[in-house]
């Protein structure tokens, strides 16, 4: 009976010292494994007389339930100590306010068309479109570019089958109208176009506006007031002057290209013209009767000069740093 109170005081005191489950396993072999202490004790129990061996039996189990009930008491401090030091160790704040979904916004040539596209409808113009396929007829023919004219080398051209082109600028749209429609027409294009061109002023896929106005009477003095009016109001500037130097396109005669004044100096900024006889037959509308005024202008052009971008491949980059300054 000593030697078990023993054995006990040793196993609890042995238990308590230890703060490693791995060491707590291999104490309780010393007393529960098959070479234990307790163990022995149990076979030395054949070796007592039949009257003393029930009792010795009973106290040797009783002492190795203390023992188990000691071995799971360590067990479970020493689960919780782990928990701890692991819980505090990833401590998470949930008072930390969310990051949120973010909110997106329109690219700075979204926000730029629809600027050019307000202003113009306040100058009573409508907006049209149409597809960036088109015929060879739309693109050129009509525009009074016939194949094999010189004027086609202006355009450096997508071909998608020998008929059909990525068109190289907007004019296909009114040519499409002018077919459907009889003067008189107020109308601006705007979207994509295409050109086989890449640099930093150039890209192969850019935004074009173009405004066209068909009527009996209408003058280049009109074009004028209609482009400075335009300018003044896109760029916020009251004395934005307009300034037109003689030009050629196939499909307006007179032609001009427009310099705007910027920083004490001029900047191009599009082309004009009176819409050629030419272009009025193709799509029969009485040139004696009619006449019109078209204009063009680079809209990536026009956001540039507004958000003081340098580098035209910033639009397409898809940057978010970029991007988000326009939000
Ligand atoms: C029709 C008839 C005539 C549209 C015109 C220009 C001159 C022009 C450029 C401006 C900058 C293209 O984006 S850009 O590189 N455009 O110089 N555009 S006259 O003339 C038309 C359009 C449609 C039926």
């Amino acid at each position: 009976m000593e030697e078990l109170q023993q054995i006990l005081d040793q196993a609890l005191t042995q238990f308590s010292a230890i703060n490693d489950e791995n060491q707590l396993e291999q104490a309780k072999a010393k007393y529960l494994g098959k070479e234990g202490s307790l163990t022995a004790l149990l076979k030395g129990l054949g070796k007592l007389s039949a009257d003393e061996r029930p009792k010795a039996g009973a106290s040797i189990n009783q002492v190795k339930q203390s023992i188990e009930a000691a071995l799971q008491q360590r067990r479970d401090a020493l689960g919780h100590a782990k928990m701890a030091t692991k819980l505090s160790a990833e401590s998470l704040d949930v008072t930390l306010p969310g990051r949120g979904n973010g909110c997106g916004g329109l690219h700075p040539v979204t926000r730029t068309l629809s600027r050019i596209e307000h202003l113009f409808h306040s100058l009573g113009f409508s907006t049209t479109s149409g597809p960036e396929i088109e015929h060879d007829f739309y693109n050129f023919t009509a525009l009074n570019i016939p194949k094999n004219h010189p004027a086609r080398a202006m355009h450096d051209t997508f071909y998608i089958d020998p008929e059909h082109v990525l068109r190289t600028h907007t004019s296909p749209v009114q040519v499409h109208y002018m077919q459907t429609h009889q003067p008189p027409l107020k109308i601006i294009s705007a979207g994509r176009v295409y050109r086989v061109d890449s640099d930093a002023t150039h890209s192969p896929m850019f935004h074009q506006v173009e405004g066209l106005w068909v009527d009996e009477e209408v003058s280049f003095a009109n074009l004028k007031g209609v482009v400075q009016d335009f300018l003044q109001r896109f760029f916020e500037q009251d004395d934005l002057k307009v300034r037109f130097r003689p030009s050629f396109f196939p499909f307006t005669e007179p032609s001009a290209e427009m310099d705007m004044s910027w920083r004490g100096g001029w900047l191009e900024i599009g082309g004009c013209g009176m819409v050629h006889p030419a272009v009025l037959k193709h799509v029969n509308i009485d040139s004696e009767k009619y006449l019109g005024f078209a204009f063009g202008l680079g809209v990536e052009r026009l956001a540039m000069l507004r958000y003081g971008v340098n580098d035209l491949r910033q639009f397409y980059e898809s940057d978010l740093r970029f991007l988000k300054q326009f939000n």
